[in-house]
């Protein structure tokens, strides 16, 4: 496997962007190791991947499920050959630990299978008809082009979230990467094409807004996938709106973890460092509000600063480091605004709370893990996603008191919930507005063969991953088969006034 890849994959040739302009991209940790200088794509660059895509989409639409099914399985195997190469380089460019990196090349090794054996089933129905001699299905077509746009911080594993299923319904891709994860995005793609994709079945083309908006706005576009930001996946839904196309967002989150008085307090712990620490907290599904009994509060906010201070910071593929950087200036400076808005609102800052300092973490964009307490629901730092490894504490001293708090925002991902208590986990599962709940578990960790997505200001209603994903990449055709050998007509000849 190659280290670093700088250029588009347009129609089966890797090419420089049309105008030749460039963006760097350097490593979150270490500044001064720089990746590379990566296509500034534009509307030309964009125009040419969609054409390729349309044209492959004629042969790769009628190949017969199956088989493309088995490209996709040969993608996993390519994928898991090249685990640690890949997870390495994905450490460089984005931050989280090697160890974080290889979990994300495994969620697409398990998206791959997975949609590898979804290419047997993309069930249709068959039911009776209303009329004699008649034979009525529904089958599934796929849609065409497909956009798709993804996030820096799981930079393999989301993009196989939206290219697996979609491939593997028989759509064509046009897949354009973060611009802080370009090099992930193409060695994802160089393994794609080196497993067996036809030429134009998968373009990439790398870049900022511009390309982004090039391919959402391409009226040869028909759908589009977008992991990201609120604010970009507005626009993105209004834009598809306006052209008639289908659109899959998903966006931020403030997740909630309620911990009950009786829950098991060792596994709280565990579950709190890993949910909200883990990937520096830039995670969509991160823990970055705590929800917990008074009863409970004191001991348990004490005992995380100990592990949040213990937690070993540095570059992600050094040995035993446990939280990375976070991806940039600008996230680091957003993350310290927030704080300085927590403080103002009267929230403490119990743990953490500035940029960290030392050899090992100058030369990158660190930020100490931080704990916020006195936190209440109407604060922007208990409302608002931060992105960053801060978590915000509320007190709570009921059930319905905790439920309340969590449903108190605009999102709706995760959750989680601790408690020995069975009725009121499974009061739980039902209560707390959000797309995925767990229970006595972190709110990271969802698994590729099941549905993931947010209710509320999270998405716009469609799932990723398992099996729901197919109906996003898929349209249905009815057909009515007539072997009467007559004219039937429906709700007529069948019906006697
Ligand atoms: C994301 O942050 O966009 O459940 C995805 C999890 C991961 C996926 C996160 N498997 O935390």
């Amino acid at each position: 496997m190659k280290d670093v890849i700088t250029q588009n994959l347009i129609g089966g040739a890797w090419q420089d962007s049309a105008s030749g302009a460039t963006f760097k991209n350097i490593n979150p940790a270490r500044n001064s190791d720089e990746i590379g200088s990566f296509p500034e794509s534009g509307v030309e660059d964009v125009d040419d991947a969609v054409r390729a895509a349309r044209s492959a989409f004629k042969t790769w639409s009628r190949m017969p499920a199956p088989a493309r099914g088995d490209i996709l399985r040969r993608i996993g195997d390519l994928l898991t050959e090249h685990k640690s190469a890949l997870a390495f380089q994905m450490t460089r460019e984005m931050g989280k630990p090697f160890f974080e990196t290889k979990g994300d090349v495994q969620e697409a090794i398990d998206t791959a299978y997975y949609a590898a054996t979804e290419t047997r089933r993309l069930f249709g129905h068959t039911v009776p008809s209303e009329l004699p001699n008649k034979f009525n299905m529904s089958i599934r077509r796929p849609i065409g082009v497909v956009g798709v746009i993804t996030a820096w911080n799981f930079p393999v594993a989301v993009p196989t979230w939206k290219m697996f299923p979609a491939l593997a319904a028989g759509n064509t891709v046009v897949f354009k990467p973060s611009e802080d994860a370009p090099n992930s995005g193409a060695l994802l793609t160089k393994i794609m094409v080196d497993a067996g994709l036809p030429d134009g079945v998968l373009n990439l083309v790398q870049g900022g807004a511009g390309a982004g908006s090039a391919l959402v706005e391409h009226p040869d576009v028909n759908a589009v996938s977008f992991t990201g930001s609120t604010a970009t996946g507005s626009k993105i839904g209004e834009a598809c709106g306006r052209m008639h196309k289908r659109f899959s967002l998903e966006m931020g989150g403030k997740n909630p973890a309620i911990v009950m008085a009786d829950a098991d307090l060792d596994l709280v712990l565990e579950g709190l460092v890993w949910g909200a620490f883990g990937t520096t907290g830039q995670r969509c599904t991160a823990t970055s509000r705590l929800i917990v009994h008074e009863d409970v509060h004191d001991e348990l906010v004490s005992r995380l600063k100990q592990r949040a201070d213990a937690l070993r910071i540095g570059y992600g593929n050094e040995d035993k480091v446990e939280m990375g950087p976070v991806i940039n200036r600008k996230g680091a400076e957003k993350i310290l605004h927030y704080l300085e808005i927590g403080k103002e609102e009267g929230a403490t800052v119990y743990a953490g709370g500035k940029r960290a300092t030392g050899a090992d973490v100058d030369d990158g964009w660190f930020i100490e893990p931080t704990i916020l307490t006195d936190v209440t629901p109407e604060m922007r730092v208990a409302r608002e996603e931060i992105f960053g490894p801060v978590l915000s504490v509320l007190k709570i001293s009921s059930y319905e008191e905790a439920i309340d708090v969590a449903n108190n925002i605009e999102y709706g991902l995760s959750s989680a919930i601790y408690t020995k208590d069975v009725s009121m986990a499974f009061r739980a599962m039902h209560d707390i507005e959000a797309g995925i709940t767990y229970i006595n578990g972190p709110t990271i960790g969802a698994e590729a063969h099941m549905p993931f997505g947010g209710v509320k200001g999270t998405g716009n209603g469609h799932r990723e991953g398992g099996w729901e994903v197919f109906e996003f990449y898929t349209e249905t055709k009815t057909v009515y088969v007539d072997y009467s050998g007559r004219l039937q007509k429906a709700q007529i000849d069948n019906v006697e006034d």
